[in-house]
């Protein structure tokens, strides 16, 4: 690849669990799975939709029990993106999956955290806890408050889990809150959910950037609002293929984004569930959609821009 893919911002430490590590830590935590072997764990992986790919997401992280395990999937992960020339990484976590679960937060943070502070050399890193939009605000209110009293450094919130029917208004005031300390702020809006949850994201959340924001092409006012206010949106194609929001790979509206003047950078979304890690991602897209040498600079460009780094960082990476 002329331009390999230097920075990562969409990417959940949970969707880094490789099926073969899922069984591994089974066993070692004697977690009792559903799946006969490596083959019936695999054959499930051919999804629907986002709550059915969401529905096995969760189960599998049924095997992450301790700081250990966080810092094993972590670490393993930082080690697949350092191959792949990733040099920055902005990783989700979903706190909210683990609680539900008797995880205790401190588990989950100083085990991601830990493996971020030895992340390979030459590679910054920060991490970004989403808040389930599929669980109530108020739940969301009182792990921000965990959050910021805990120790664990994060660069921003986000928000994540099941679109449809769970509109970005509802965290208005979990949002406002997390604004006031400081932190950074990003939302995954129109995945699967309208054009609608895109403006709202921006105009009621405050969002600096957008996680997906592929439906926001059925709306042009909002497409040319896009473009003119460069906002970023963090585009994982082969994740919109697995979860049929498009039909395949050579279907994506990726080349249509980049023609509207939209601020799109690629991603990988959840590398081991969905075919790829972002390194994948920007080969197959460039190859499937023929995009020409200036596209694939525009999208490491943005990608490099969209990141929350400080500029001299920001030079380094360009
Ligand atoms: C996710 Cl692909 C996707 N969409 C929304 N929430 C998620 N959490 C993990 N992967
Ligand atoms: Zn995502």
């Amino acid at each position: 690849m002329d331009t390999p893919p230097a920075v990562e911002l969409h990417v959940h430490v949970e969707g880094t669990l490789e099926p073969e590590l899922i069984l591994e830590l089974a066993e070692r935590r004697g977690v009792a799975l559903p799946y006969a072997d490596l083959d019936d764990l695999r054959a499930r992986y051919a999804f629907t939709d986002l709550p059915h790919f969401l529905d096995l997401y969760y189960a599998n992280m049924a095997v992450l029990c301790t700081a250990e395990d966080f810092a094993a999937i972590t670490a393993a992960y930082l080690e697949r993106a350092a191959a792949g020339g990733v040099r920055h990484v902005e990783l989700f976590v979903d706190p909210q999956a683990h609680l539900a679960r008797g995880v205790p937060l401190e588990a989950v943070l100083e085990g991601v955290s830990g493996a971020l502070a030895d992340a390979p050399s030459g590679m910054t890193t920060g991490l970004i806890p989403c808040f389930l939009r599929d669980r109530p605000a108020t739940e969301a209110a009182e792990v921000l408050d965990s959050l910021v009293r805990s120790s664990t450094p994060l660069l921003g919130i986000g928000l994540d889990s099941a679109e449809v029917g769970h509109p970005p208004a509802q965290f208005a005031e979990v949002y406002a809150r997390a604004r006031a300390e400081g932190l950074h702020l990003v939302a995954h809006a129109g995945e699967e959910g309208p054009a609608s949850y895109v403006r709202d994201a921006l105009d009621v959340l405050g969002v600096e950037r957008v996680d997906h924001g592929i439906r926001s092409l059925d709306d042009p006012a909002l497409v040319r609002r896009l473009a003119e206010e460069a906002v970023p949106l963090t585009v994982c194609p082969f994740s919109n293929v697995r979860l049929r929001t498009v039909d395949t790979l050579a279907d994506h509206p990726l080349p249509r984004m980049l023609d509207a003047g939209l601020a799109v950078s690629v991603h990988s979304d959840d590398p081991a569930y969905f075919g790829g890690y972002v390194d994948d991602n920007h080969r197959a897209v460039a190859d499937t959609l023929a995009l020409t040498p200036d596209q694939v600079r525009t999208l490491a460009d943005n990608a490099v821009e969209a990141a929350f780094v400080d500029d001299a960082r920001r030079v380094e990476l360009r």
